[in-house]
């Protein structure tokens, strides 16, 4: 198999009410999902505000996680806007004993592919762990080219590719172009579309509340059972649909505070984006399937 395939929640971070990094409430949060029978965690991604945590908080965190982990596999994420910051990121996760590391693209200016492909280089020569490269234009703001993609995926010590986008033709490109790579599918409401066209797993946002849902779609998807494989997809779908009405992790802490395990409030300026995201969340968890 693969490098690293597998099923990752992209773990979330909890905060204090006061907004600061909280230990204990991370760690509630990782015993919760530790119990959903995924592969592992993807540390300090977008699903884990990263972008709005400063580098002492994601090495703190990146501790935290790692006395918590068991033998779950655990992948870093390391992007940061500056290539110093993401490799001592980078060197810290490999002291702890993390399996892989996963990076978006440099994008707080508008980079050159080249730039791009030389932070790659100078990252996946850091340490001796596999990278994942990150693929997420509506995060970035452009979709990197996939002669550049081919190139990064091509270095000694690049695993693979977390791909979040919807050019699902591309994705069937890039399974054909890099056979021994892993390639992650990153919209956990469509991850049935990337297994089909070869994705060896799927690294998400809803996996830390609904974790053994998706374990049972990648097992229906793994045996064949296609009927299944729709009936899951499609509970992720509904509950996905209510997310993106709330915002994706603003929704995610208050399906959390529903269930009883209180992460506190998305650091700002991430905000709930309806006035009844609580309780449209509470009666979400509520739902037989769902919970
Ligand atoms: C991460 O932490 O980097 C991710 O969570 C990536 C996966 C998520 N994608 C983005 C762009 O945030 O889980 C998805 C996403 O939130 C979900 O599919 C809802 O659209």
């Amino acid at each position: 198999t693969r490098q690293l395939a597998g099923m990752y929640a992209a773990l979330m971070t909890g905060l204090e009410d006061d907004g600061s990094f909280s230990p204990e409430r991370q760690r509630a949060l990782d015993a919760y999902v530790l119990r959903q029978g995924l592969s592992g965690l993807y540390v300090g991604g977008s699903s884990g505000e990263s972008g709005l945590l400063d580098v002492e908080e994601l090495l703190a965190q990146q501790s935290v996680v790692a006395e918590d982990a068991g033998d779950a596999v655990l992948i870093a994420h390391v992007g940061a806007p500056s290539l110093r910051d993401s490799v001592r990121l980078a060197k810290n996760a490999a002291e702890l004993g993390y399996a892989g590391l996963s990076a978006l693209p440099p994008h707080s200016y508008p980079f050159s592919d080249a730039e791009i492909l030389a932070y790659y280089r100078e990252l996946q020569a850091a340490t001796n762990l596999p990278l994942i490269v990150y693929e997420v234009p509506i995060r970035t703001g452009r979709p990197i080219g996939l002669e550049t993609l081919v190139a990064i995926m091509d270095l000694p010590n690049v695993a693979g590719l977390k791909f979040t986008s919807t050019d699902m033709f591309k994705l069937s490109m890039l399974r054909r172009r890099c056979p021994d790579s892993t390639i992650f599918f990153g919209f956990d409401e469509i991850y049935l579309s990337g297994a089909v066209l070869g994705a060896d797993g799927g690294i998400g946002t809803t996996y830390n509340l609904l974790g053994r849902l998706y374990a049972a779609l990648d097992r229906a998807i793994q045996s064949g059972d296609l009927a299944e494989a729709q009936r899951l997809q499609n509970i992720s779908a509904v509950f996905v649909e209510a997310l993106l009405e709330t915002g994706v992790l603003p929704g995610m802490k208050a399906a959390f505070r529903a269930i009883g395990i209180d992460v506190g409030l998305t650091r700002a300026p991430m905000l709930m984006r309806v006035d009844d995201g609580d309780a449209r969340m509470t009666e979400l968890v509520k739902r037989p399937e769902i919970a």
